[in-house]
Parts: C-alpha cells; sequence; structure tokens
C-alpha cells in the first residue's frame, strides 16, 4: 500500500487565521475509552462485532482502547498542554443507558460530567457527539436502526444527557456520521452491525435522520440560547473522473448517495427526488417516511460539523477511480483541495450556517525511534495542506469557526483495530504510555501562532 511520503520541508505556510478561529482534537467513546465492563456500562453493537471472529483485524476489540476512562484527567492534561481550546468526545449511550432506555446508570453519566468539568478547569470547550456508532445491543437485539423506535429512544438519551450537562456543553452534536453506518454498517458489513443488506441500509438511514431531529426537539428545553445543536456528517466531494457527460452524471448521482440524502432532508427537510428515485428499486425507505418526519429531520439547527477525508472520482459507467496518492488507509485519497471544495459548496448549496470541522486527518505508519520520538512528517504536510485548503475557503468567505483534527490520540480504528495509527499523541498499548508525536508539537505551534 502507497504510503504518503510528502516532504514537510515547508511545514508552515505563513497563513494567519481569524481572530477567535478554534483548534481542537476528536476522539470517540468506543474508540478511546476501554472500561467496557466497568461501572455498569451496557453492552453496545461494537461489543459485540469486534468479539465475532473475523470482523476485527486481529480479533482486537475496544475492552481497554486507549484506557482512557481510567486516565482522563492526564489526557485532558496533555489537550491543555498542547495548546488546544476545543475537544470533540462522544458518549457512551450504554454507558448512561446500559439497557438503551430506561434507569440511567449515575455512575455512568458522572463519567461525563467530571469530564466536562474538567474541561472548563483547564480552559478548554467540550464539544459532545451523542452517538459515535455504538448502539446499545438491547436496542439492536430489537432491530436497531431499522426500527423506528430506535429515533425515539435516541432522543429520550439526548434528552436526558442534554438535562444532565446542560449548558456546560456550548455545543453539541447529534448523529456521527450516519452515512458510515448506512455504507459499513447495513452494506458492505465492514463495521457493525456488520449487515450487507440494502433494503434495510436506506430505512436505517432514515430512522437516523428521523433521530437527529427528534433529538434537537427532545434537547432544547434543556439548553439556552447560545448553546448549539447539529449534526456531524462526513462528506464526500464527487467528481467525474474525465470530462464526459456520463461521467458529469455519475458524479451527480453519486453525490445524491454521499451527500444530499443527508444534508437536503435537514436543510430543506426533502429527500433528493434523484436518490429517492435510485433507492425506491433497492429499498422500501419511502415507506418509512410518515407525514410529518421529514419537518422533524428539518428541524432548525446551529451549527454543521463537517468531516473529510476524501474525495471521490466516478467514470462513465459507475466505477471509482483513485488520482491521488493514497494514505495507509486504502480509501484515502490525500486531496487537500476537496476540502475547499465541499465548504464552498455547503455555503453555496445550502446557506451560510456555522460551520465546524470535526474531523480530518490520516493514518501514518507511527513508530517510536531510537531516541524516544516519533516522527510522523507526513501527517505535518498533510494537516498544512488541509489547513490551508480551510484557510483558503475562510478567505472566500465560508463561516468556518473551528477545525477538530482527528484524532487526539492513537486509538481502536474500527475494522482495522489498532493497525492503524491516527492520533497526534502516540499511545504505546502495552504501557498506555502517550508519546506526543512531531506534529503534535507542530499543531501546538499553529494553535499559539493561529498560523498555518
Ligand atoms: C469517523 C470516524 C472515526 C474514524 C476516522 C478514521 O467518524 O469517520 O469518526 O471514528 O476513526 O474517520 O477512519
Amino acid at each position: 500500500m502507497p504510503v504518503l511520503a510528502q516532504s514537510d520541508e515547508k511545514p508552515r505556510l505563513g497563513l494567519s487565521f481569524p481572530e477567535g478561529f478554534v483548534w481542537g482534537a476528536a476522539t470517540s467513546a468506543y474508540q478511546i475509552e476501554g472500561a467496557a465492563n466497568v461501572d455498569g456500562r451496557g453492552p453496545s453493537v461494537w461489543d459485540t462485532f469486534s468479539r465475532s471472529p473475523g470482523k476485527v483485524r486481529n480479533g482486537e476489540t475496544g475492552d481497554t482502547a486507549a484506557d482512557h476512562y481510567h486516565r482522563w484527567q492526564s489526557d485532558l492534561d496533555l489537550i491543555k498542554q498542547l495548546g488546544m481550546r476545543s475537544y470533540r468526545f462522544s458518549i457512551s449511550w450504554s454507558r448512561v443507558l446500559p439497557g438503551g432506555w430506561g434507569p440511567v446508570n449515575a455512575k455512568g453519566l458522572d463519567f461525563y460530567k467530571r469530564l466536562v468539568a474538567g474541561l472548563h478547569e483547564r480552559g478548554i470547550a467540550p464539544m459532545v457527539t451523542l452517538y459515535h456508532w455504538d448502539t446499545p445491543q438491547t436496542l439492536q437485539d430489537l432491530g436497531g436502526w431499522e426500527h423506528r423506535e430506535t429515533a425515539y429512544r435516541f432522543a429520550d438519551y439526548a434528552a436526558i444527557v442534554a438535562q444532565a450537562l446542560g449548558d456546560a456543553v456550548p455545543a453539541w452534536l447529534t448523529l456521527n456520521e450516519p452515512k458510515t453506518i448506512v455504507q459499513n454498517g447495513y452494506l458492505s458489513g465492514s463495521h457493525a452491525p456488520g449487515r450487507c443488506d440494502p433494503a434495510a441500509a436506506y430505512v436505517v438511514a432514515h430512522h437516523q435522520m428521523l433521530a437527529h431531529g427528534l433529538a434537537v426537539q427532545a434537547m432544547r428545553p434543556y439548553l439556552n440560547n447560545g448553546t448549539r445543536i447539529g449534526p456531524a456528517l462526513n462528506l464526500h466531494p464527487c467528481y467525474p473522473a474525465d470530462d464526459s457527460a456520463q461521467a458529469v452524471e455519475q458524479a451527480h448521482k453519486l453525490d445524491g448517495f454521499e451527500n444530499r440524502l443527508y444534508l437536503d432532508p435537514i436543510f430543506k427537510s426533502a429527500y433528493p427526488e434523484d436518490t429517492l428515485a435510485a433507492i425506491a428499486g433497492i429499498s422500501p425507505m419511502a415507506d418509512h417516511v410518515l407525514d410529518g418526519d421529514l419537518k422533524t429531520i428539518g428541524e432548525p439547527i446551529d451549527l454543521l460539523a463537517v468531516q473529510y477525508y476524501t474525495p471521490i472520482y466516478v467514470t462513465a459507467s459507475g466505477q471509482t477511480e483513485q488520482k491521488h496518492p493514497l494514505s495507509k488507509a486504502f480509501w484515502q485519497q490525500i486531496y487537500p483541495q476537496g476540502l475547499y471544495d465541499i465548504l464552498t459548496r455547503v455555503k453555496k448549496d445550502y446557506g451560510d450556517i456555522p460551520l465546524t470541522i470535526t474531523e480530518n486527518g490520516l493514518p501514518t505508519p507511527d513508530e517510536v525511534g531510537p531516541d524516544g520520538t516519533v516522527n510522523d512528517a507526513g501527517r505535518i504536510a498533510f494537516f498544512r495542506d488541509h489547513f490551508a485548503a480551510a484557510h483558503r475557503a475562510i478567505a472566500d468567505g465560508v463561516n468556518l469557526e473551528s477545525f477538530h483534527v482527528w484524532s487526539l490520540m492513537d486509538n481502536f480504528e474500527w475494522q482495522e483495530g489498532y493497525d492503524e495509527r491516527w492520533g497526534l499523541v502516540y499511545v504505546d498499548y502495552a504501557t498506555q504510555q502517550r508519546i506526543p508525536k512531531r506534529s503534535a508539537h507542530w499543531y501546538s505551534g499553529v494553535i499559539r501562532d493561529n498560523q498555518v
């Protein structure tokens, strides 16, 4: 697999960001917390999936992960030392509600209260994702996202957490990447719950969108003006692989499945017609869209969290094509201009909503050198070029407020287990020692100067 070999000879470009621009990093519960059976946490679909033979590389699980549940204080110290002013993390639904609904596990909720308080003590703003793919297993057993009730249970959970943490969390994200649940969880089966079922996949898409809208409604009464809610969507700019009219048409069609299927209902209270028509041949999704659902999904939001990793190129025959160097992740082409394109496109098509980038990053083949440091030059080059793309978008009028890199530290990368290292901070899983990589030191300088 070709690995990024860009030079970081020019680690800084002299581009200043607007005053008040916020820099941070992101993680998610199952990927870092560990403590899978501690303090009353209930199982999630990822516990089940990772224990199923052959699903995750080397049979690895998130049972221990980066042991953040026990090491959170020193992890927050590290975030502070690096100079970040925002930290995006997710709450484990089944830690708070071990059964998915019903009695609250006070110990689980307390963990997040301590985390939020600990961030404030260190001058770091918490940004909370309510759902980062770890559906409680109890709900999955009843049908998971295929079952409409799950959307209502999610809204109940969202209200409980909003009531408990309230305005101490200035920015709330409902669902992380509903598209990944559809594509990886229900189409390719590479993620939990490991299904290959197109009929179910788009029903799952709709119920997740409904869950988003219901959660926004359920949380509002517990939040004051100024506390913001939005979804976290992974957007993929889709380009024709050549100039042919057919390739252009294929790119538009793919854009429906990658972007408009999620953006349109949220911003326009409507699913894209062309995508719905294509789905009608493979899934009964439309039968599950009940009166009023689209209005609920279109409930006003306050910010949009954008996650960008890769562009997709599509040929006249609808095949995808690689045009740019790949990272260590087989699916990731390195193309910083794609970030500019997707940010400016969101503004053009969906208006001037405040934007935050909540994920952007790459895995590199990191190793601790003889001098004890980790030289991830490829990560520095990647972020330099993506920050520059974000800078161009801001210069062209995009209302981008903050940038959270993926990820704060190495973690459980889903079906790749611990094989891919995406962090600014190296985690030695045998000792749980944290070693800030060269990119972490570089990023600290970017933050200090507000300049790439
Ligand atoms: C995501 C994921 C992360 C992944 C990252 C790298 O939301 O896509 O949130 O969990 O680890 O994207 O694949």
